[in-house]
């Protein structure tokens, strides 16, 4: 078995490039006994030069030997991998096989599959659909090709990487960038955001179309995808990354084509979002077509070589909470199907790589001279001024106060409206602290018909409560950079931020709070309960027991009161526990290793996963296609001709 793994170790990592040269291993190597032996001389070739010779200097030995570029830039590296595949071909281990293919070139093309909502660099954060999975995104490309580029170095390559961030194109763009067919990544070389419309017999579509509509267009989407990424990078990838439902379905049916690596990255698996959205499937159907979201899930999760997920209790939960990948195990959806094994949460597939916030942007309040004071009267101006305007409603009568701060789309989820009804029930808490909200849009009426209902729910609070004075309303806000130093603006006026979700799959603005230092209570319900150490980095709250998160915030500012260290305590725990999880080098450097173990896994695994691919090639064409063509299509009229 070792063995066997050693024979297609030794084959699979030899390649020609897209440009036609080949890599670590030429046509002198045919068999393990010839690459031990030529890896061996090579050891005792390099044993003999100073550590830093450039490869430049050793290259005409090594392709006398039968080696190529990839193994190093320099005879120290070089000779660490030939150590490292010279010790698996001897007595393999799981760890410095990883060691190894996290060494080796392997991903130089990426595809990041992100169709839905409206996906650009500015002006689109707190839209509906348009979230955290965007500011993910764009943070990772930026990280990855960093990584990207250090690997190939130290490999001794020249090579540019190319990612693509393949998203939709939205004719009505609305002010942003998503009409846009190519644009490049602000901060990248080599990297772009590829738009392809969604197409009907009838044309493009024009209009934007919510999360939970897209799936009639998806199969067309990917043709059109698979074209034109050919066409942009003028090869296969070596990696297809799927994001939430829409774009795992899309990754996984382009991987499946091309026989590339896939990833998927749920973001938020919605069947635990809505309590009971499986037995009460029906219900939920028009609105939220969970047939095919579950579907579309299902295999997507099941045909990924690999799943990352932000936490582990995305994958099994905890003691109170079931994960979002286990509540996928078995569950009926009356009179459509009832699934008994529809995922295998201990499947080694299962990898843990959290994000981070954007260092630059988010950075603790207490680095003076990186603070950004020159935004400060803008900031005053949205959290304090007497007007009321289509970016702020009501004022603060004591501008002098503490700040709860909280920012969220304006989903029903995020229950914002609940924070704003958990203050309005405490007194002792109105007494303390202002309340401040970033969510909605004042200066329009929502296409999300959630959000209609979140809006006129919210105004009802703020009169039923009488809040009028202790309350500020601001519109969803889009600049990353000048909401940085919100946060830490609240840190200054040693406030705190709330995250009230009735369910959080991760929580960047958790992160973000707490990389600037804000001391953060965040719902118990989801990724802030793995994030925050309750008591040490910040609070979790309940979303349902509203009082008793409001006393746990009364408690708070009023030992804050007593005794400001407190404050500067947990404010203290929340940046000790992102240093030590929380942070994009550590997820780049990660996943990077990872793409090059699955990959490998992949190749070695093919026949294996076979029938899986069979079953799921069925599942998809006798269920999941019949249920996106019941999804209605965006209305005649609003598509654009022929
Ligand atoms: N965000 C923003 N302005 C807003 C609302 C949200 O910039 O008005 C950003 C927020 O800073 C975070 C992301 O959008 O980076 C929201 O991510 P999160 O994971 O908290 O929630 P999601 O929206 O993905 O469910
Ligand atoms: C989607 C969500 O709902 C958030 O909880 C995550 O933080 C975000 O995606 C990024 O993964």
């Amino acid at each position: 078995m070792t063995r066997r793994a050693c024979t297609h170790c030794s084959t699979s990592f030899a390649r020609t490039t897209t440009r036609g040269w080949t890599m670590m291993l030429n046509d002198r190597i045919r068999s393990l006994s010839t690459l031990q032996g030529a890896l061996r001389k090579a050891e005792t070739h390099l044993s003999g030069l100073p550590a830093d010779t450039p490869y430049s200097e050793f290259h005409h030995r090594f392709q006398e030997l039968g080696l190529e570029k990839g193994w190093g830039d320099c005879a120290q590296r070089a000779s660490e991998t030939i150590h490292l595949l010279l010790d698996l071909l001897e007595a393999p281990d799981p760890s410095s096989l990883e060691k190894f293919l996290g060494t080796i070139p392997m991903v130089f093309n990426v595809v990041i599959l992100s169709p839905h909502g409206y996906f650009a660099q500015a002006n689109v954060l707190g839209y509906p659909d348009t979230g955290g999975q965007i500011v993910y995104i764009l943070d990772q490309v930026r990280a990855m090709e960093n990584e990207m580029l250090l690997r190939i170095k130290q490999q001794g390559l020249d090579i540019t990487p190319k990612i693509l961030i393949v998203t939709r194109l939205l004719p009505d763009a609305h002010g942003t960038t998503c009409g846009q067919r190519l644009e490049k990544v602000l901060g990248t070389e080599h990297t772009h955001i590829l738009r392809v419309p969604f197409k009907t017999e009838d044309g493009i579509v024009r209009k934007w179309i919510s999360r939970f509509e897209v799936w009639p267009y998806l199969e067309a989407y990917t043709d059109d995808v698979a074209h034109e990424i050919a066409g942009e990078l003028q090869a296969t990838p070596d990696l297809i990354i799927g994001n939430y439902s829409d774009g795992n379905l899309v990754a996984c049916l382009l991987a499946h084509k091309l026989g590339v690596t896939h990833c998927t990255i749920a973001h938020a698996l919605e069947k635990t979002k809505y309590p009971n959205s499986d037995l009460y499937w029906k219900k939920f159907e028009d609105h939220y077509h969970f047939s095919c979201q579950f579907t579309a899930d299902l295999i997507a999760m099941n045909h990924a070589d690999f799943i990352i997920t932000s936490t582990f209790q995305e994958i099994a939960g905890n003691k109170d909470t079931v994960g979002q990948y286990e509540s996928h195990m078995a569950f009926t959806m009356p009179g459509l199907y009832r699934v008994v094994h529809g995922i295998d949460v201990f499947d080694p597939k299962f990898n843990i790589v959290s994000p981070g916030a954007d260092m630059s942007i988010y950075f603790p309040y207490t680095e003076q001279q990186k603070r950004l004071t020159s935004l400060h009267t803008e900031i005053e101006e949205l959290l304090f001024s007497d007007v009321e305007n289509a970016e702020h409603k009501f004022v603060l009568k004591d501008k002098k106060k503490p700040i709860i701060f909280s920012m969220a789309r304006l989903d029903r989820v995020k229950n914002m409206t609940g924070l704003v009804e958990m203050y309005g029930r405490n007194p002792r808490l109105q007494e303390l602290v202002n309340l401040v909200v970033v969510c909605g849009d004042h200066g329009k009426v929502s296409k999300d018909k959630e959000e209609q209902a979140e809006f006129k729910k919210m105004f009802d609070l703020i009169e039923q409560y009488n809040l009028i004075g202790h309350i500020r309303w601001i519109s969803a806000q889009m600049n990353r950079v000048r909401n940085g130093e919100l946060y830490r603006y609240i840190c200054d006026m040693k406030g705190a931020f709330v995250q009230p979700a009735f369910y959080e799959a991760f929580g960047l603005t958790v992160i973000e709070a707490m990389t600037c230092g804000l001391p953060t209570f965040a719902t118990a319900y989801g990724g802030p309960a793995e994030i925050i150490v309750h008591g040490v980095s910040g609070y979790h709250i309940d979303p349902y027991q509203n009082d008793k998160a409001s006393a746990l915030l009364v408690d708070f500012f009023g030992k804050c009161q007593e005794d400001p260290s407190h404050w500067n305590k947990i404010s203290q725990g929340g940046l000790q526990r992102i240093e030590e999880k929380y942070t994009w080098k550590l997820y780049s450097e990660r996943l990077m290793t990872l793409s090059g173990v699955y990959g490998f896994w992949k190749y070695v695994s093919n026949l294996d996963r076979r029938e899986t691919r069979r079953y799921l090639e069925m599942l998809y064409a006798l269920k999941y296609r019949k249920m996106a063509a019941t999804v209605p299509l965006a209305v005649e009229g609003e598509t654009s001709g022929k």
